[in-house]
């Protein structure tokens, strides 16, 4: 007997929690595609034996990177309404401050990008030249304006070349406080039925400790206020330094999971400035892995840590690094899958042309075949769409073994059995 990996009514809930050790074995079976989520999900012992949770997976999520920001103008409640809308689990707010200490959503602190700020003559005189984590910038910056300021700003596209048809919405929609999300989380998990995640990404953490405000603080606070910071909330914090990280899980009480973003080359920002020369793929090894594991439940990297592209822009095998996690408990979701040709490899592009969509379905279904936990996409519904498909490739059998797609299906079907043994054991040696 046969069943889909989830169905079009299944959602991100429940969210049991599990203990870091539970985590690292059980994810080591869904690691080797013996075991689907699902199966590992049902013991799930008490939160008091946790000692920082982790979230479990019913399927792969999808994530929506700055909301359906392949259609809406990023970082609006309109972005993020839309991701969810097409199917997305998870909105992704990153995090800066103003000069009032609000949290606000936009990806870097310097919004001439993002918002019509340059064209507000009220505000010409804020234009300066600041070094943010190294690089020197000219622009306007969050932290010298008050939330009253930034609210009269509106949002525009940031990338009009690529996604000219998002332009249309330039000029309507506001910077969303941090607190707006939290309120559009609750109101779209009412309206949808299903239980919405947000994974807040905290920007340029030294720098907003250099000039006095620290967002971290805030971010536990908001979440306690809306009674987000626990084991079962739909909620993760990402950040690309390590020592925020660190404060979150040892000083200030972050009770919810914490995802630690890496890119394929150089090193966080924070060990730049404080002279630790451990770089992003130091810590992205087996053994950098178990030491994160002391303090983050997750990984984000970037995806071509986990598929990498050859020269010829095809696709290779993945990277032992989804593997590598599992193995230290961690959850992989990786960033950032997009539809256009501007961001596809070259074998997955349609045309010349760098808006028009490529084959986004076969980059999904390669990091689901690797194994991730979810994937952060700016086309959430296209995203849904290839997971729906590759789920429909990829069936489970009833005993909760997973098929790998690599080995097609007559292999599939042939190896149930075998498969089922082992699973017994593996039960079997878990009860003991
Ligand atoms: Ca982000
Ligand atoms: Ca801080």
């Amino acid at each position: 007997m046969v069943r889909r990996r989830f169905a079009a009514g299944d959602h991100l809930t429940p969210m049991n929690t599990i203990t870091r050790t539970a985590a690292t074995s059980l994810l080591g079976l869904v690691s080797v595609g013996l075991v689907a989520p699902s199966a590992v999900a049902a013991p799930a012992p008490a939160p008091s034996e946790s000692e920082h949770p982790v979230l479990t997976a019913e399927k792969p999520w999808v994530i929506g990177h700055r909301g359906a920001s392949g259609h809406r103008p990023e970082h609006t409640l309109e972005a993020y309404e839309l991701a969810v809308r097409m199917g997305a689990d998870i909105m992704e707010p990153d995090l800066v401050s103003t000069k009032d200490g609000v949290l606000v959503a936009r990806h870097e602190n310097e919004i001439s990008g993002t918002t019509d700020v340059a064209d507000r003559p009220e505000f010409a005189d804020r234009k300066t030249t600041k070094t943010i984590d190294g690089a020197e910038l000219t622009g306007w910056f969050t932290e010298d304006f008050t939330l009253a300021e930034l609210k009269t700003l509106r949002a525009k596209e940031r990338i009009p070349e690529v996604r000219p048809g998002n332009t249309q919405y330039d000029g309507l929609y506001e910077v969303p406080t941090f607190a707006e999300v939290i309120e559009l989380r609750e109101r779209l998990s009412a309206e949808t039925g299903r239980e919405i995640g947000i994974i807040p990404e905290i920007k340029h953490p030294s720098y907003f400790d250099g000039i006095g405000l620290s967002m971290e603080e805030s971010v536990v606070a908001q979440l306690e206020e809306a009674d987000l910071n626990h084991a079962d909330a739909p909620v993760m914090i990402q950040s690309f330094e390590v020592q925020n990280l660190l404060d979150l899980n040892r000083n200030l009480d972050a009770e919810v999971p914490l995802v630690f973003l890496a890119w394929y080359e150089g090193k966080p920002w924070d060990h730049e400035a404080g002279g630790d020369p451990r770089t992003y793929a130091d810590l992205m090894t087996a053994e950098g892995l178990q030491e994160l594991s002391k303090d983050v439940d997750a990984i984000g990297p970037e995806a071509t840590m986990v598929v990498p592209v050859a020269e010829d822009g095809t696709l290779q095998e993945p990277t032992s690094l989804v593997q590598d996690a599992h193995a230290a408990g961690l959850l992989v979701t990786p960033y950032t899958l997009r539809a256009e040709n501007n961001f596809l490899p070259a074998s997955l592009q349609s045309s010349e042309d760098p808006a028009e969509h490529g084959d986004m379905t076969t980059l999904v279904h390669a990091h689901l075949d690797a194994g991730v936990d979810g994937v952060f996409s700016d086309h959430p519904a296209a995203a849904v769409e290839a997971r729906t498909s590759w789920a429909g490739e990829n069936p489970v059998i009833d005993t909760g073994v997973q098929a790998d797609s690599h080995r097609g299906q007559a292999l599939a079907a042939g190896a149930a059995l075998l498969l089922t043994g082992s699973l017994l054991v593996r039960r079997t040696a878990r009860r003991a």
